[in-house]
């Protein structure tokens, strides 16, 4: 098929044979292969029970592969760097997930796309933001840039909404 774009955001918050959060995510780019373009990694708090900070950015990857080929990708490349299954938002090496891609919404078992969560995620939308603000979210129709803004007013109105 032909190229499509992806939107990957990648999360660490244990170091792991690299070194530390910031190394892990720095060699989670090479290891994925075909990166256009990435955000400033930005350290920010731990949504969710983990105590350890998480080092975040979001990588823009151009492909050939469709998104379950790219999460298979994404996966084997999480094994690699260490990552074990475990609790739900246990710390983690390394957190691959497939935000958004060029060819609209996916649903498939195991995966969907746009990810369920990227409107409510700061570590997500503030460096999605200024990569693709124009980007449109294809299930509610706003602009990266407008969902951003959101989620900025969201924490104004009530700062316990988004502790990251
Ligand atoms: N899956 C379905 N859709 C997708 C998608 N679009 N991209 C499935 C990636 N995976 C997708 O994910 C669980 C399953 O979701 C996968 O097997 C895949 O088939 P996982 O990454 O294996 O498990 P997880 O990460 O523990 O769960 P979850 O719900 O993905 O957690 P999140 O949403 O990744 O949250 N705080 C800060 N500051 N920064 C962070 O990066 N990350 C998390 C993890 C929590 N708090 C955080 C951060
Ligand atoms: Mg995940």
């Amino acid at each position: 098929m032909a190229r499509a774009s992806y939107a990957i955001a990648i999360g660490s918050n244990r170091p792991g044979r690299h070194g530390s959060p910031e190394r892990e995510v720095a060699a989670a780019l090479d290891a994925l292969g075909g990166v256009v373009a990435v955000a400033p990694v930005m350290r920010s708090a731990p949504l969710g029970p983990s105590l350890r900070r998480y080092a975040n950015t979001v990588a823009l990857v151009e492909s050939a592969l469709l998104p379950p080929e790219m999460l298979a990708h994404c996966k084997a490349i999480e094994r690699r760097f260490g990552r074990r299954r475990g609790r739900r938002w246990g710390t983690r090496v390394l957190d691959l997930d497939l935000v958004l891609w060029s060819g609209g919404p996916w649903a498939s078992p195991g995966l969907i796309v746009p990810h369920p969560a990227f409107r409510e995620r700061r570590f997500v939308l503030d460096p999605l933001a200024r990569l693709v603000p124009e980007w449109r979210d294809p299930v509610s129709g706003r602009t990266i840039r407008q969902l951003a803004a959101l989620l900025r007013h969201a924490r104004a109105v009530d700062p316990a909404a988004n502790a990251a």
